[in-house]
């Protein structure tokens, strides 16, 4: 299986990104995890996405807030698919963030889940490495499934102690 390259603008983002090495962990991918800022390290962002495709990676994440270009400059130099996390900030919530991530030019997609989203950046990332990999996208249904269940059971525990039918 192709690996997926977990990567964020600072330290700083690791604990929201952790949720996201979690659930890649939760469905078997092999990933790496980076820490590569557009602004700080730019020659290293434009490295890693350059040679990612020939070094086995089929999808990279990229969390970054406040300016945040790092998914933006990673798919300026790969055609593999870039999925962003905003990270929420202090000032503005993440809506600074979120506006960098998803606002891309013609040309140069990103994929953007919601703000602090790595979650759903690792089923999003998990959900393209299955269009190549059967058993993966069995474990994604069994995964939805699963899901669907308990909202099931919560909506019906929800109902038996609250409603009052008479
Ligand atoms: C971004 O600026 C990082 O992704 C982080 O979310 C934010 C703040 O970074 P630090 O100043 O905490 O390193 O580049």
């Amino acid at each position: 299986m192709k690996k997926v390259a977990v990567i964020m603008g600072s330290d700083s983002d690791l604990e929201t990104v952790s949720p996201c090495m979690s659930r890649l962990d939760s469905f078997s991918i092999p990933y790496e995890v980076r820490i590569i800022s557009a602004h700080r390290t730019p020659e290293q962002a434009a490295e890693f996405a350059d040679q990612a495709a020939g070094q086995g990676f089929g999808v990279l994440i990229a969390a970054a807030g406040k300016a945040a270009h790092l998914a933006g400059i990673l798919a300026a130099h790969t055609t593999l698919p870039v999925i962003g996390i905003p990270i929420k900030t202090s000032m503005m919530g993440g809506l600074d963030s979120l506006l960098s991530v998803v606002q891309m030019p013609k040309g140069v997609p990103v994929a953007c889940v919601a703000v602090d989203g790595a979650d759903n950046a690792a089923i999003l990332a998990a959900q393209i490495l299955a269009l190549e990999d059967p058993k993966l996208s069995e474990e994604l249904v069994r995964f939805k499934a699963d899901q669907t269940s308990q909202i099931l059971e919560k909506d019906r525990a929800v109902r038996e102690q609250y409603s009052k039918l008479s």
